[in-house]
């Protein structure tokens, strides 16, 4: 009777630390409509893998299409003292960031043309309702914008920092920096002997078959000699020179990774960056507005819109109490396994061993 009484305890002791950890091991997921953030000191890597166990704790905010496309956006935020990290996944099974590179074909430079993959987010600079939302000509500030662009910035590991008010989207201001069409057309007015190595530039269309690339992938100006290049002939260069600007339009620095089938992109910008006219500020306690939207290989109206049938607007909520206070240890477990599941196997096996040497003792 002993013994029975004995199992039946050790049996629920067993049922109910499964369940504890089984509990512990599901992903926090939001309510559908809150990006909350979680809090770290560890250091995160922008390199567009969210390897970081930070990472594991933060809450997942799925976004589905409202437009039939069927592709959601899974975002995921960070805090630490002084940065807000984002990372964005969403399906999409063509990498396009070659837009208008140039392919060497053996006698003459072929502008692939095309466009790019893109991610924008709209944060409230005092806006209700972000997506499909017109400023008309109200002429007060509206969004802070982020608009990465599988070509033309992330290249350069950035998204185009910008803002939108009643007349329009703009840049943010910069001192140096950004993306340059990779053209000896549009730059012609930079050299005079490349202009001269293409006969007539002034007739030439930029990004056509008879233009050619000013720089190398290094960002280096090619070297024209007698209308052929001097440099050494790859087989792709970019359509786009792509540096981090200098400024407020460079607050927002990006890494990607496209893996076949989705894009990641991992985002980090400074909680104020100081520029409090064209971005918006986040601090603890905050709760921000905000809209996202990819397009794939396209842009302007011909984007993939995301939150419901009727669109949401999203909040991206930093908890009051967000301050770090202790440092959590990097994870070491391998990709595929759980810290949690295991210590809970070991904690379930343990329990089995002592039941079966009670058991074995009692006969
Ligand atoms: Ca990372
Ligand atoms: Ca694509
Ligand atoms: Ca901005
Ligand atoms: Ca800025």
């Amino acid at each position: 009777m002993k013994t029975k009484k004995l199992f039946s305890v050790l049996v629920v002791l067993a049922f109910v630390v499964t369940i504890m950890f089984a509990a512990q091991n599901v992903t926090a997921q939001s309510d559908g409509i809150t990006l909350t953030t979680s809090n770290t000191t560890d250091t995160i890597t922008i390199d567009g893998e969210k390897l970081e166990s930070a990472w594991d704790d933060a809450e997942a905010l799925v976004i589905p299409s409202i437009d039939g496309s069927g592709v959601d956006v899974v975002l995921r935020a960070l805090t630490d003292d002084t940065h807000v990290y984002i990372f964005a996944a969403w399906n999409d099974s063509t990498m396009d960031n070659t837009r208008k590179g140039w392919a060497y074909n053996g006698t003459h430079w072929d502008n692939v043309g095309g466009n790019e993959d893109r991610i924008s987010f709209a944060w409230s600079l005092g806006a209700d309702i972000v997506c499909g939302h017109d400023p008309g000509t109200a002429d007060a500030m509206l969004f802070d914008i982020w608009h990465w662009k599988a070509s033309r910035t992330a290249v350069g590991g950035w998204a185009d920092d910008k803002f939108w008010d009643g007349s329009g989207r703009h840049a943010d201001s910069k001192t140096a920096g950004g993306y340059s069409d990779n053209s000896v057309v549009a730059q012609a007015e930079n050299s005079s002997v490349i202009t001269a190595a293409l006969g007539n530039s002034t007739t030439v269309a930029a990004f056509s078959d008879a233009d050619r690339p000013f720089w190398d992938n290094s960002g280096t100006e090619i070297t024209w000699v007698g209308g052929v290049n001097s440099t050494a002939v790859g087989d792709f260069i970019n359509g786009y020179k792509s540096v981090l600007p200098t400024g407020s339009r460079g607050d927002v620095v990006t890494e990607s990774v496209h893996n076949g089938t989705a894009w990641n992109v991992e985002f980090k910008r400074a909680l104020d960056t100081g520029n409090t006219d064209d971005d918006v500020t986040f601090s603890a306690g905050s709760s921000t507005p905000f809209y996202v939207a990819v397009h794939n290989n396209s842009g302007d109206d011909s984007h993939f819109k995301a939150g419901g049938a009727v669109p949401s607007t999203f909040q991206l909520s930093i908890p009051a109490d967000s301050t770090p206070t202790t440092t959590t240890t990097p994870s070491t477990t391998p990709t595929g396994l759980d810290q949690t599941l295991l210590i809970g196997a070991a904690v379930v096996g343990i329990l089995v061993v002592v039941i079966a040497i009670v058991i074995v003792r009692r006969r």
